[in-house]
């Protein structure tokens, strides 16, 4: 494994942030997420960019550019602006990362059918702006942390790494969003109700966490105000969906809402209930102060999204054992400059067994073409840019096993 140091590009908190990272105008107007963009939202959830706006500014990929963002760039701030971070937690698959796709209308956090997708957490900054069209008041900042799934079966390192990323997020955030598969909620309900912690004690986990949350209300500090979240609802008829509202009110009473949504319709989908699950998110933040500039979105750097569509779409293609096995390191990542019109990148994907190489390089490298075709169609759609990308496939046994090798993909261990 190459020791290349990763770009740190997480947006810097406001307090923090010196003149050199103030961003150019481009990139200011460009970058904005906010009730106004919607309209200008494909049900993919991805934004169609203006070609002639990039590469203002290239530490996080910018989301593409609609007439209603430039109309909505800078509204003036709201006297009763709200602001805060909200962790996205729950099992693995109960739909967290698509819902944050969703909230934001860039598909930025990778999404598959399998279990354990996300792999490190990543923040989604929506900007709430509210009003008529020359009265857009900048109303709200909305911080989510999309994590990896709540899976506690004795695993190996990456599965202890994972839930130490799921506490990390947890720490100090103002509201905590429990997602929940609404097909299997009721069973969930079910195992909460008996104290049963479940197969995998994630429920075991969930009620540790609303606990000390509870405690720490009780003793007049600052506490985590814990909302579920019934995802998927788009497959469940709406006399199901009531009585499973009811027994989480009787089952977890310290929960102040449950929402039920539908993520992968998108905001622009009224029956998604997605702007329900904002208003009652912004409501649930403290007023004070925006967190980050109006136009952070996220805290992906073009090198990191570049890794997470790997990540994705091994997840996508690969078969039921594969993706757990697999995981991307990004090389070399070297910006655009001069006659280099977009970036390049090597990347390469460890697989953890010798017999799971041919299957992700596919017969004649089929495969292998497939992921590398994938990452650069939705590079262009998050980011407006085309990439050239270059896939090698490597064995490593330890990867996932060792600390060294997991920190050197980019997972935050302690040395
Ligand atoms: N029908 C339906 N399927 C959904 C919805 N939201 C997510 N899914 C599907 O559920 C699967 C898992 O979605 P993800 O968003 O990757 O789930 P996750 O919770 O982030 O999963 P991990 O990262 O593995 O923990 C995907 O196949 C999604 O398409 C929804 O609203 N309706
Ligand atoms: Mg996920």
């Amino acid at each position: 494994m190459s020791n290349t140091k990763k770009k740190s590009a997480a947006p810097q908190p406001k307090a923090k942030r010196g003149a050199a990272s103030a961003k150019p105008a481009a990139a200011k107007s460009s970058a904005t997420r906010s009730n106004a963009t919607r309209s200008g939202a494909t049900r993919s959830g991805v934004t169609k960019r203006d070609p002639t706006q990039s590469q203002a500014k290239r530490e996080s990929p910018k989301p593409q550019k609609t007439k209603a963002v430039e109309v909505a760039a800078n509204p003036r701030k709201s006297k009763y602006f709200r602001s805060g971070t909200v962790a996205i937690l729950g099992r693995p698959n109960a739909g967290k990362s698509t819902l944050l796709n969703a909230l934001m209308e860039v598909a930025v956090s990778a999404t598959s059918s399998r279990p354990q997708t996300t792999r490190t957490n990543v923040r989604g900054i929506v900007q709430v702006v509210e009003g008529a069209r020359d009265k857009k008041m900048w109303t709200g900042q909305i911080v989510f942390i999309d994590t990896p799934g709540v899976n506690l079966k004795k695993g190996q390192l990456l599965d202890r790494v994972m839930i130490g990323s799921v506490e990390d997020a947890l720490n100090d955030v103002d509201v905590a969003l429990w997602v929940g598969d609404a097909r299997t909620w009721g069973k969930d309900l079910r195992d909460l109700e008996l104290e049963k912690p479940g197969t995998d004690k994630a429920l075991g986990w969930l009620r540790t966490q609303i606990a000390k949350s509870a405690r720490a209300r009780e003793k007049g500090e600052k506490a985590t105000r814990w909302i579920v979240v019934l995802s998927k609802i788009d497959t469940l008829g709406k006399p199901e969906l009531l009585p499973l509202i009811e027994r989480t009110v009787k089952v977890i009473p310290e929960v102040s809402d449950i929402v039920p949504v539908a993520g992968l319709l998108g905001l622009v989908d009224d029956s998604s209930n997605l702007q329900g699950l904002l208003n009652v998110v912004k409501e649930a933040l403290p007023s004070g102060e925006p967190l980050y500039d109006i136009d952070a979105w996220t805290d992906l750097s073009e090198r990191n999204l570049v890794q997470q569509l790997v990540r994705e779409a091994i997840f996508q293609f690969g078969r039921e054992e594969v993706p757990y096995e697999c995981d991307c390191e990004i090389i070399r990542f070297q910006e655009p400059e001069g006659s280099r019109k977009m970036p390049e990148v090597d990347a390469t994907i460890w697989v953890g067994k010798n017999s799971i190489k041919p299957i992700v390089v596919g017969k004649g490298g089929s495969r292998i073409r497939e992921i590398n075709h994938q990452v650069r169609t939705r590079f262009r759609e998050v980011t407006g840019e085309d990439l050239v990308l270059r896939i090698m496939v490597k064995v490593n046994e330890k990867w996932f096993t060792r600390a060294r090798d997991l920190r050197e993909l980019g997972y935050g261990l302690p040395e």
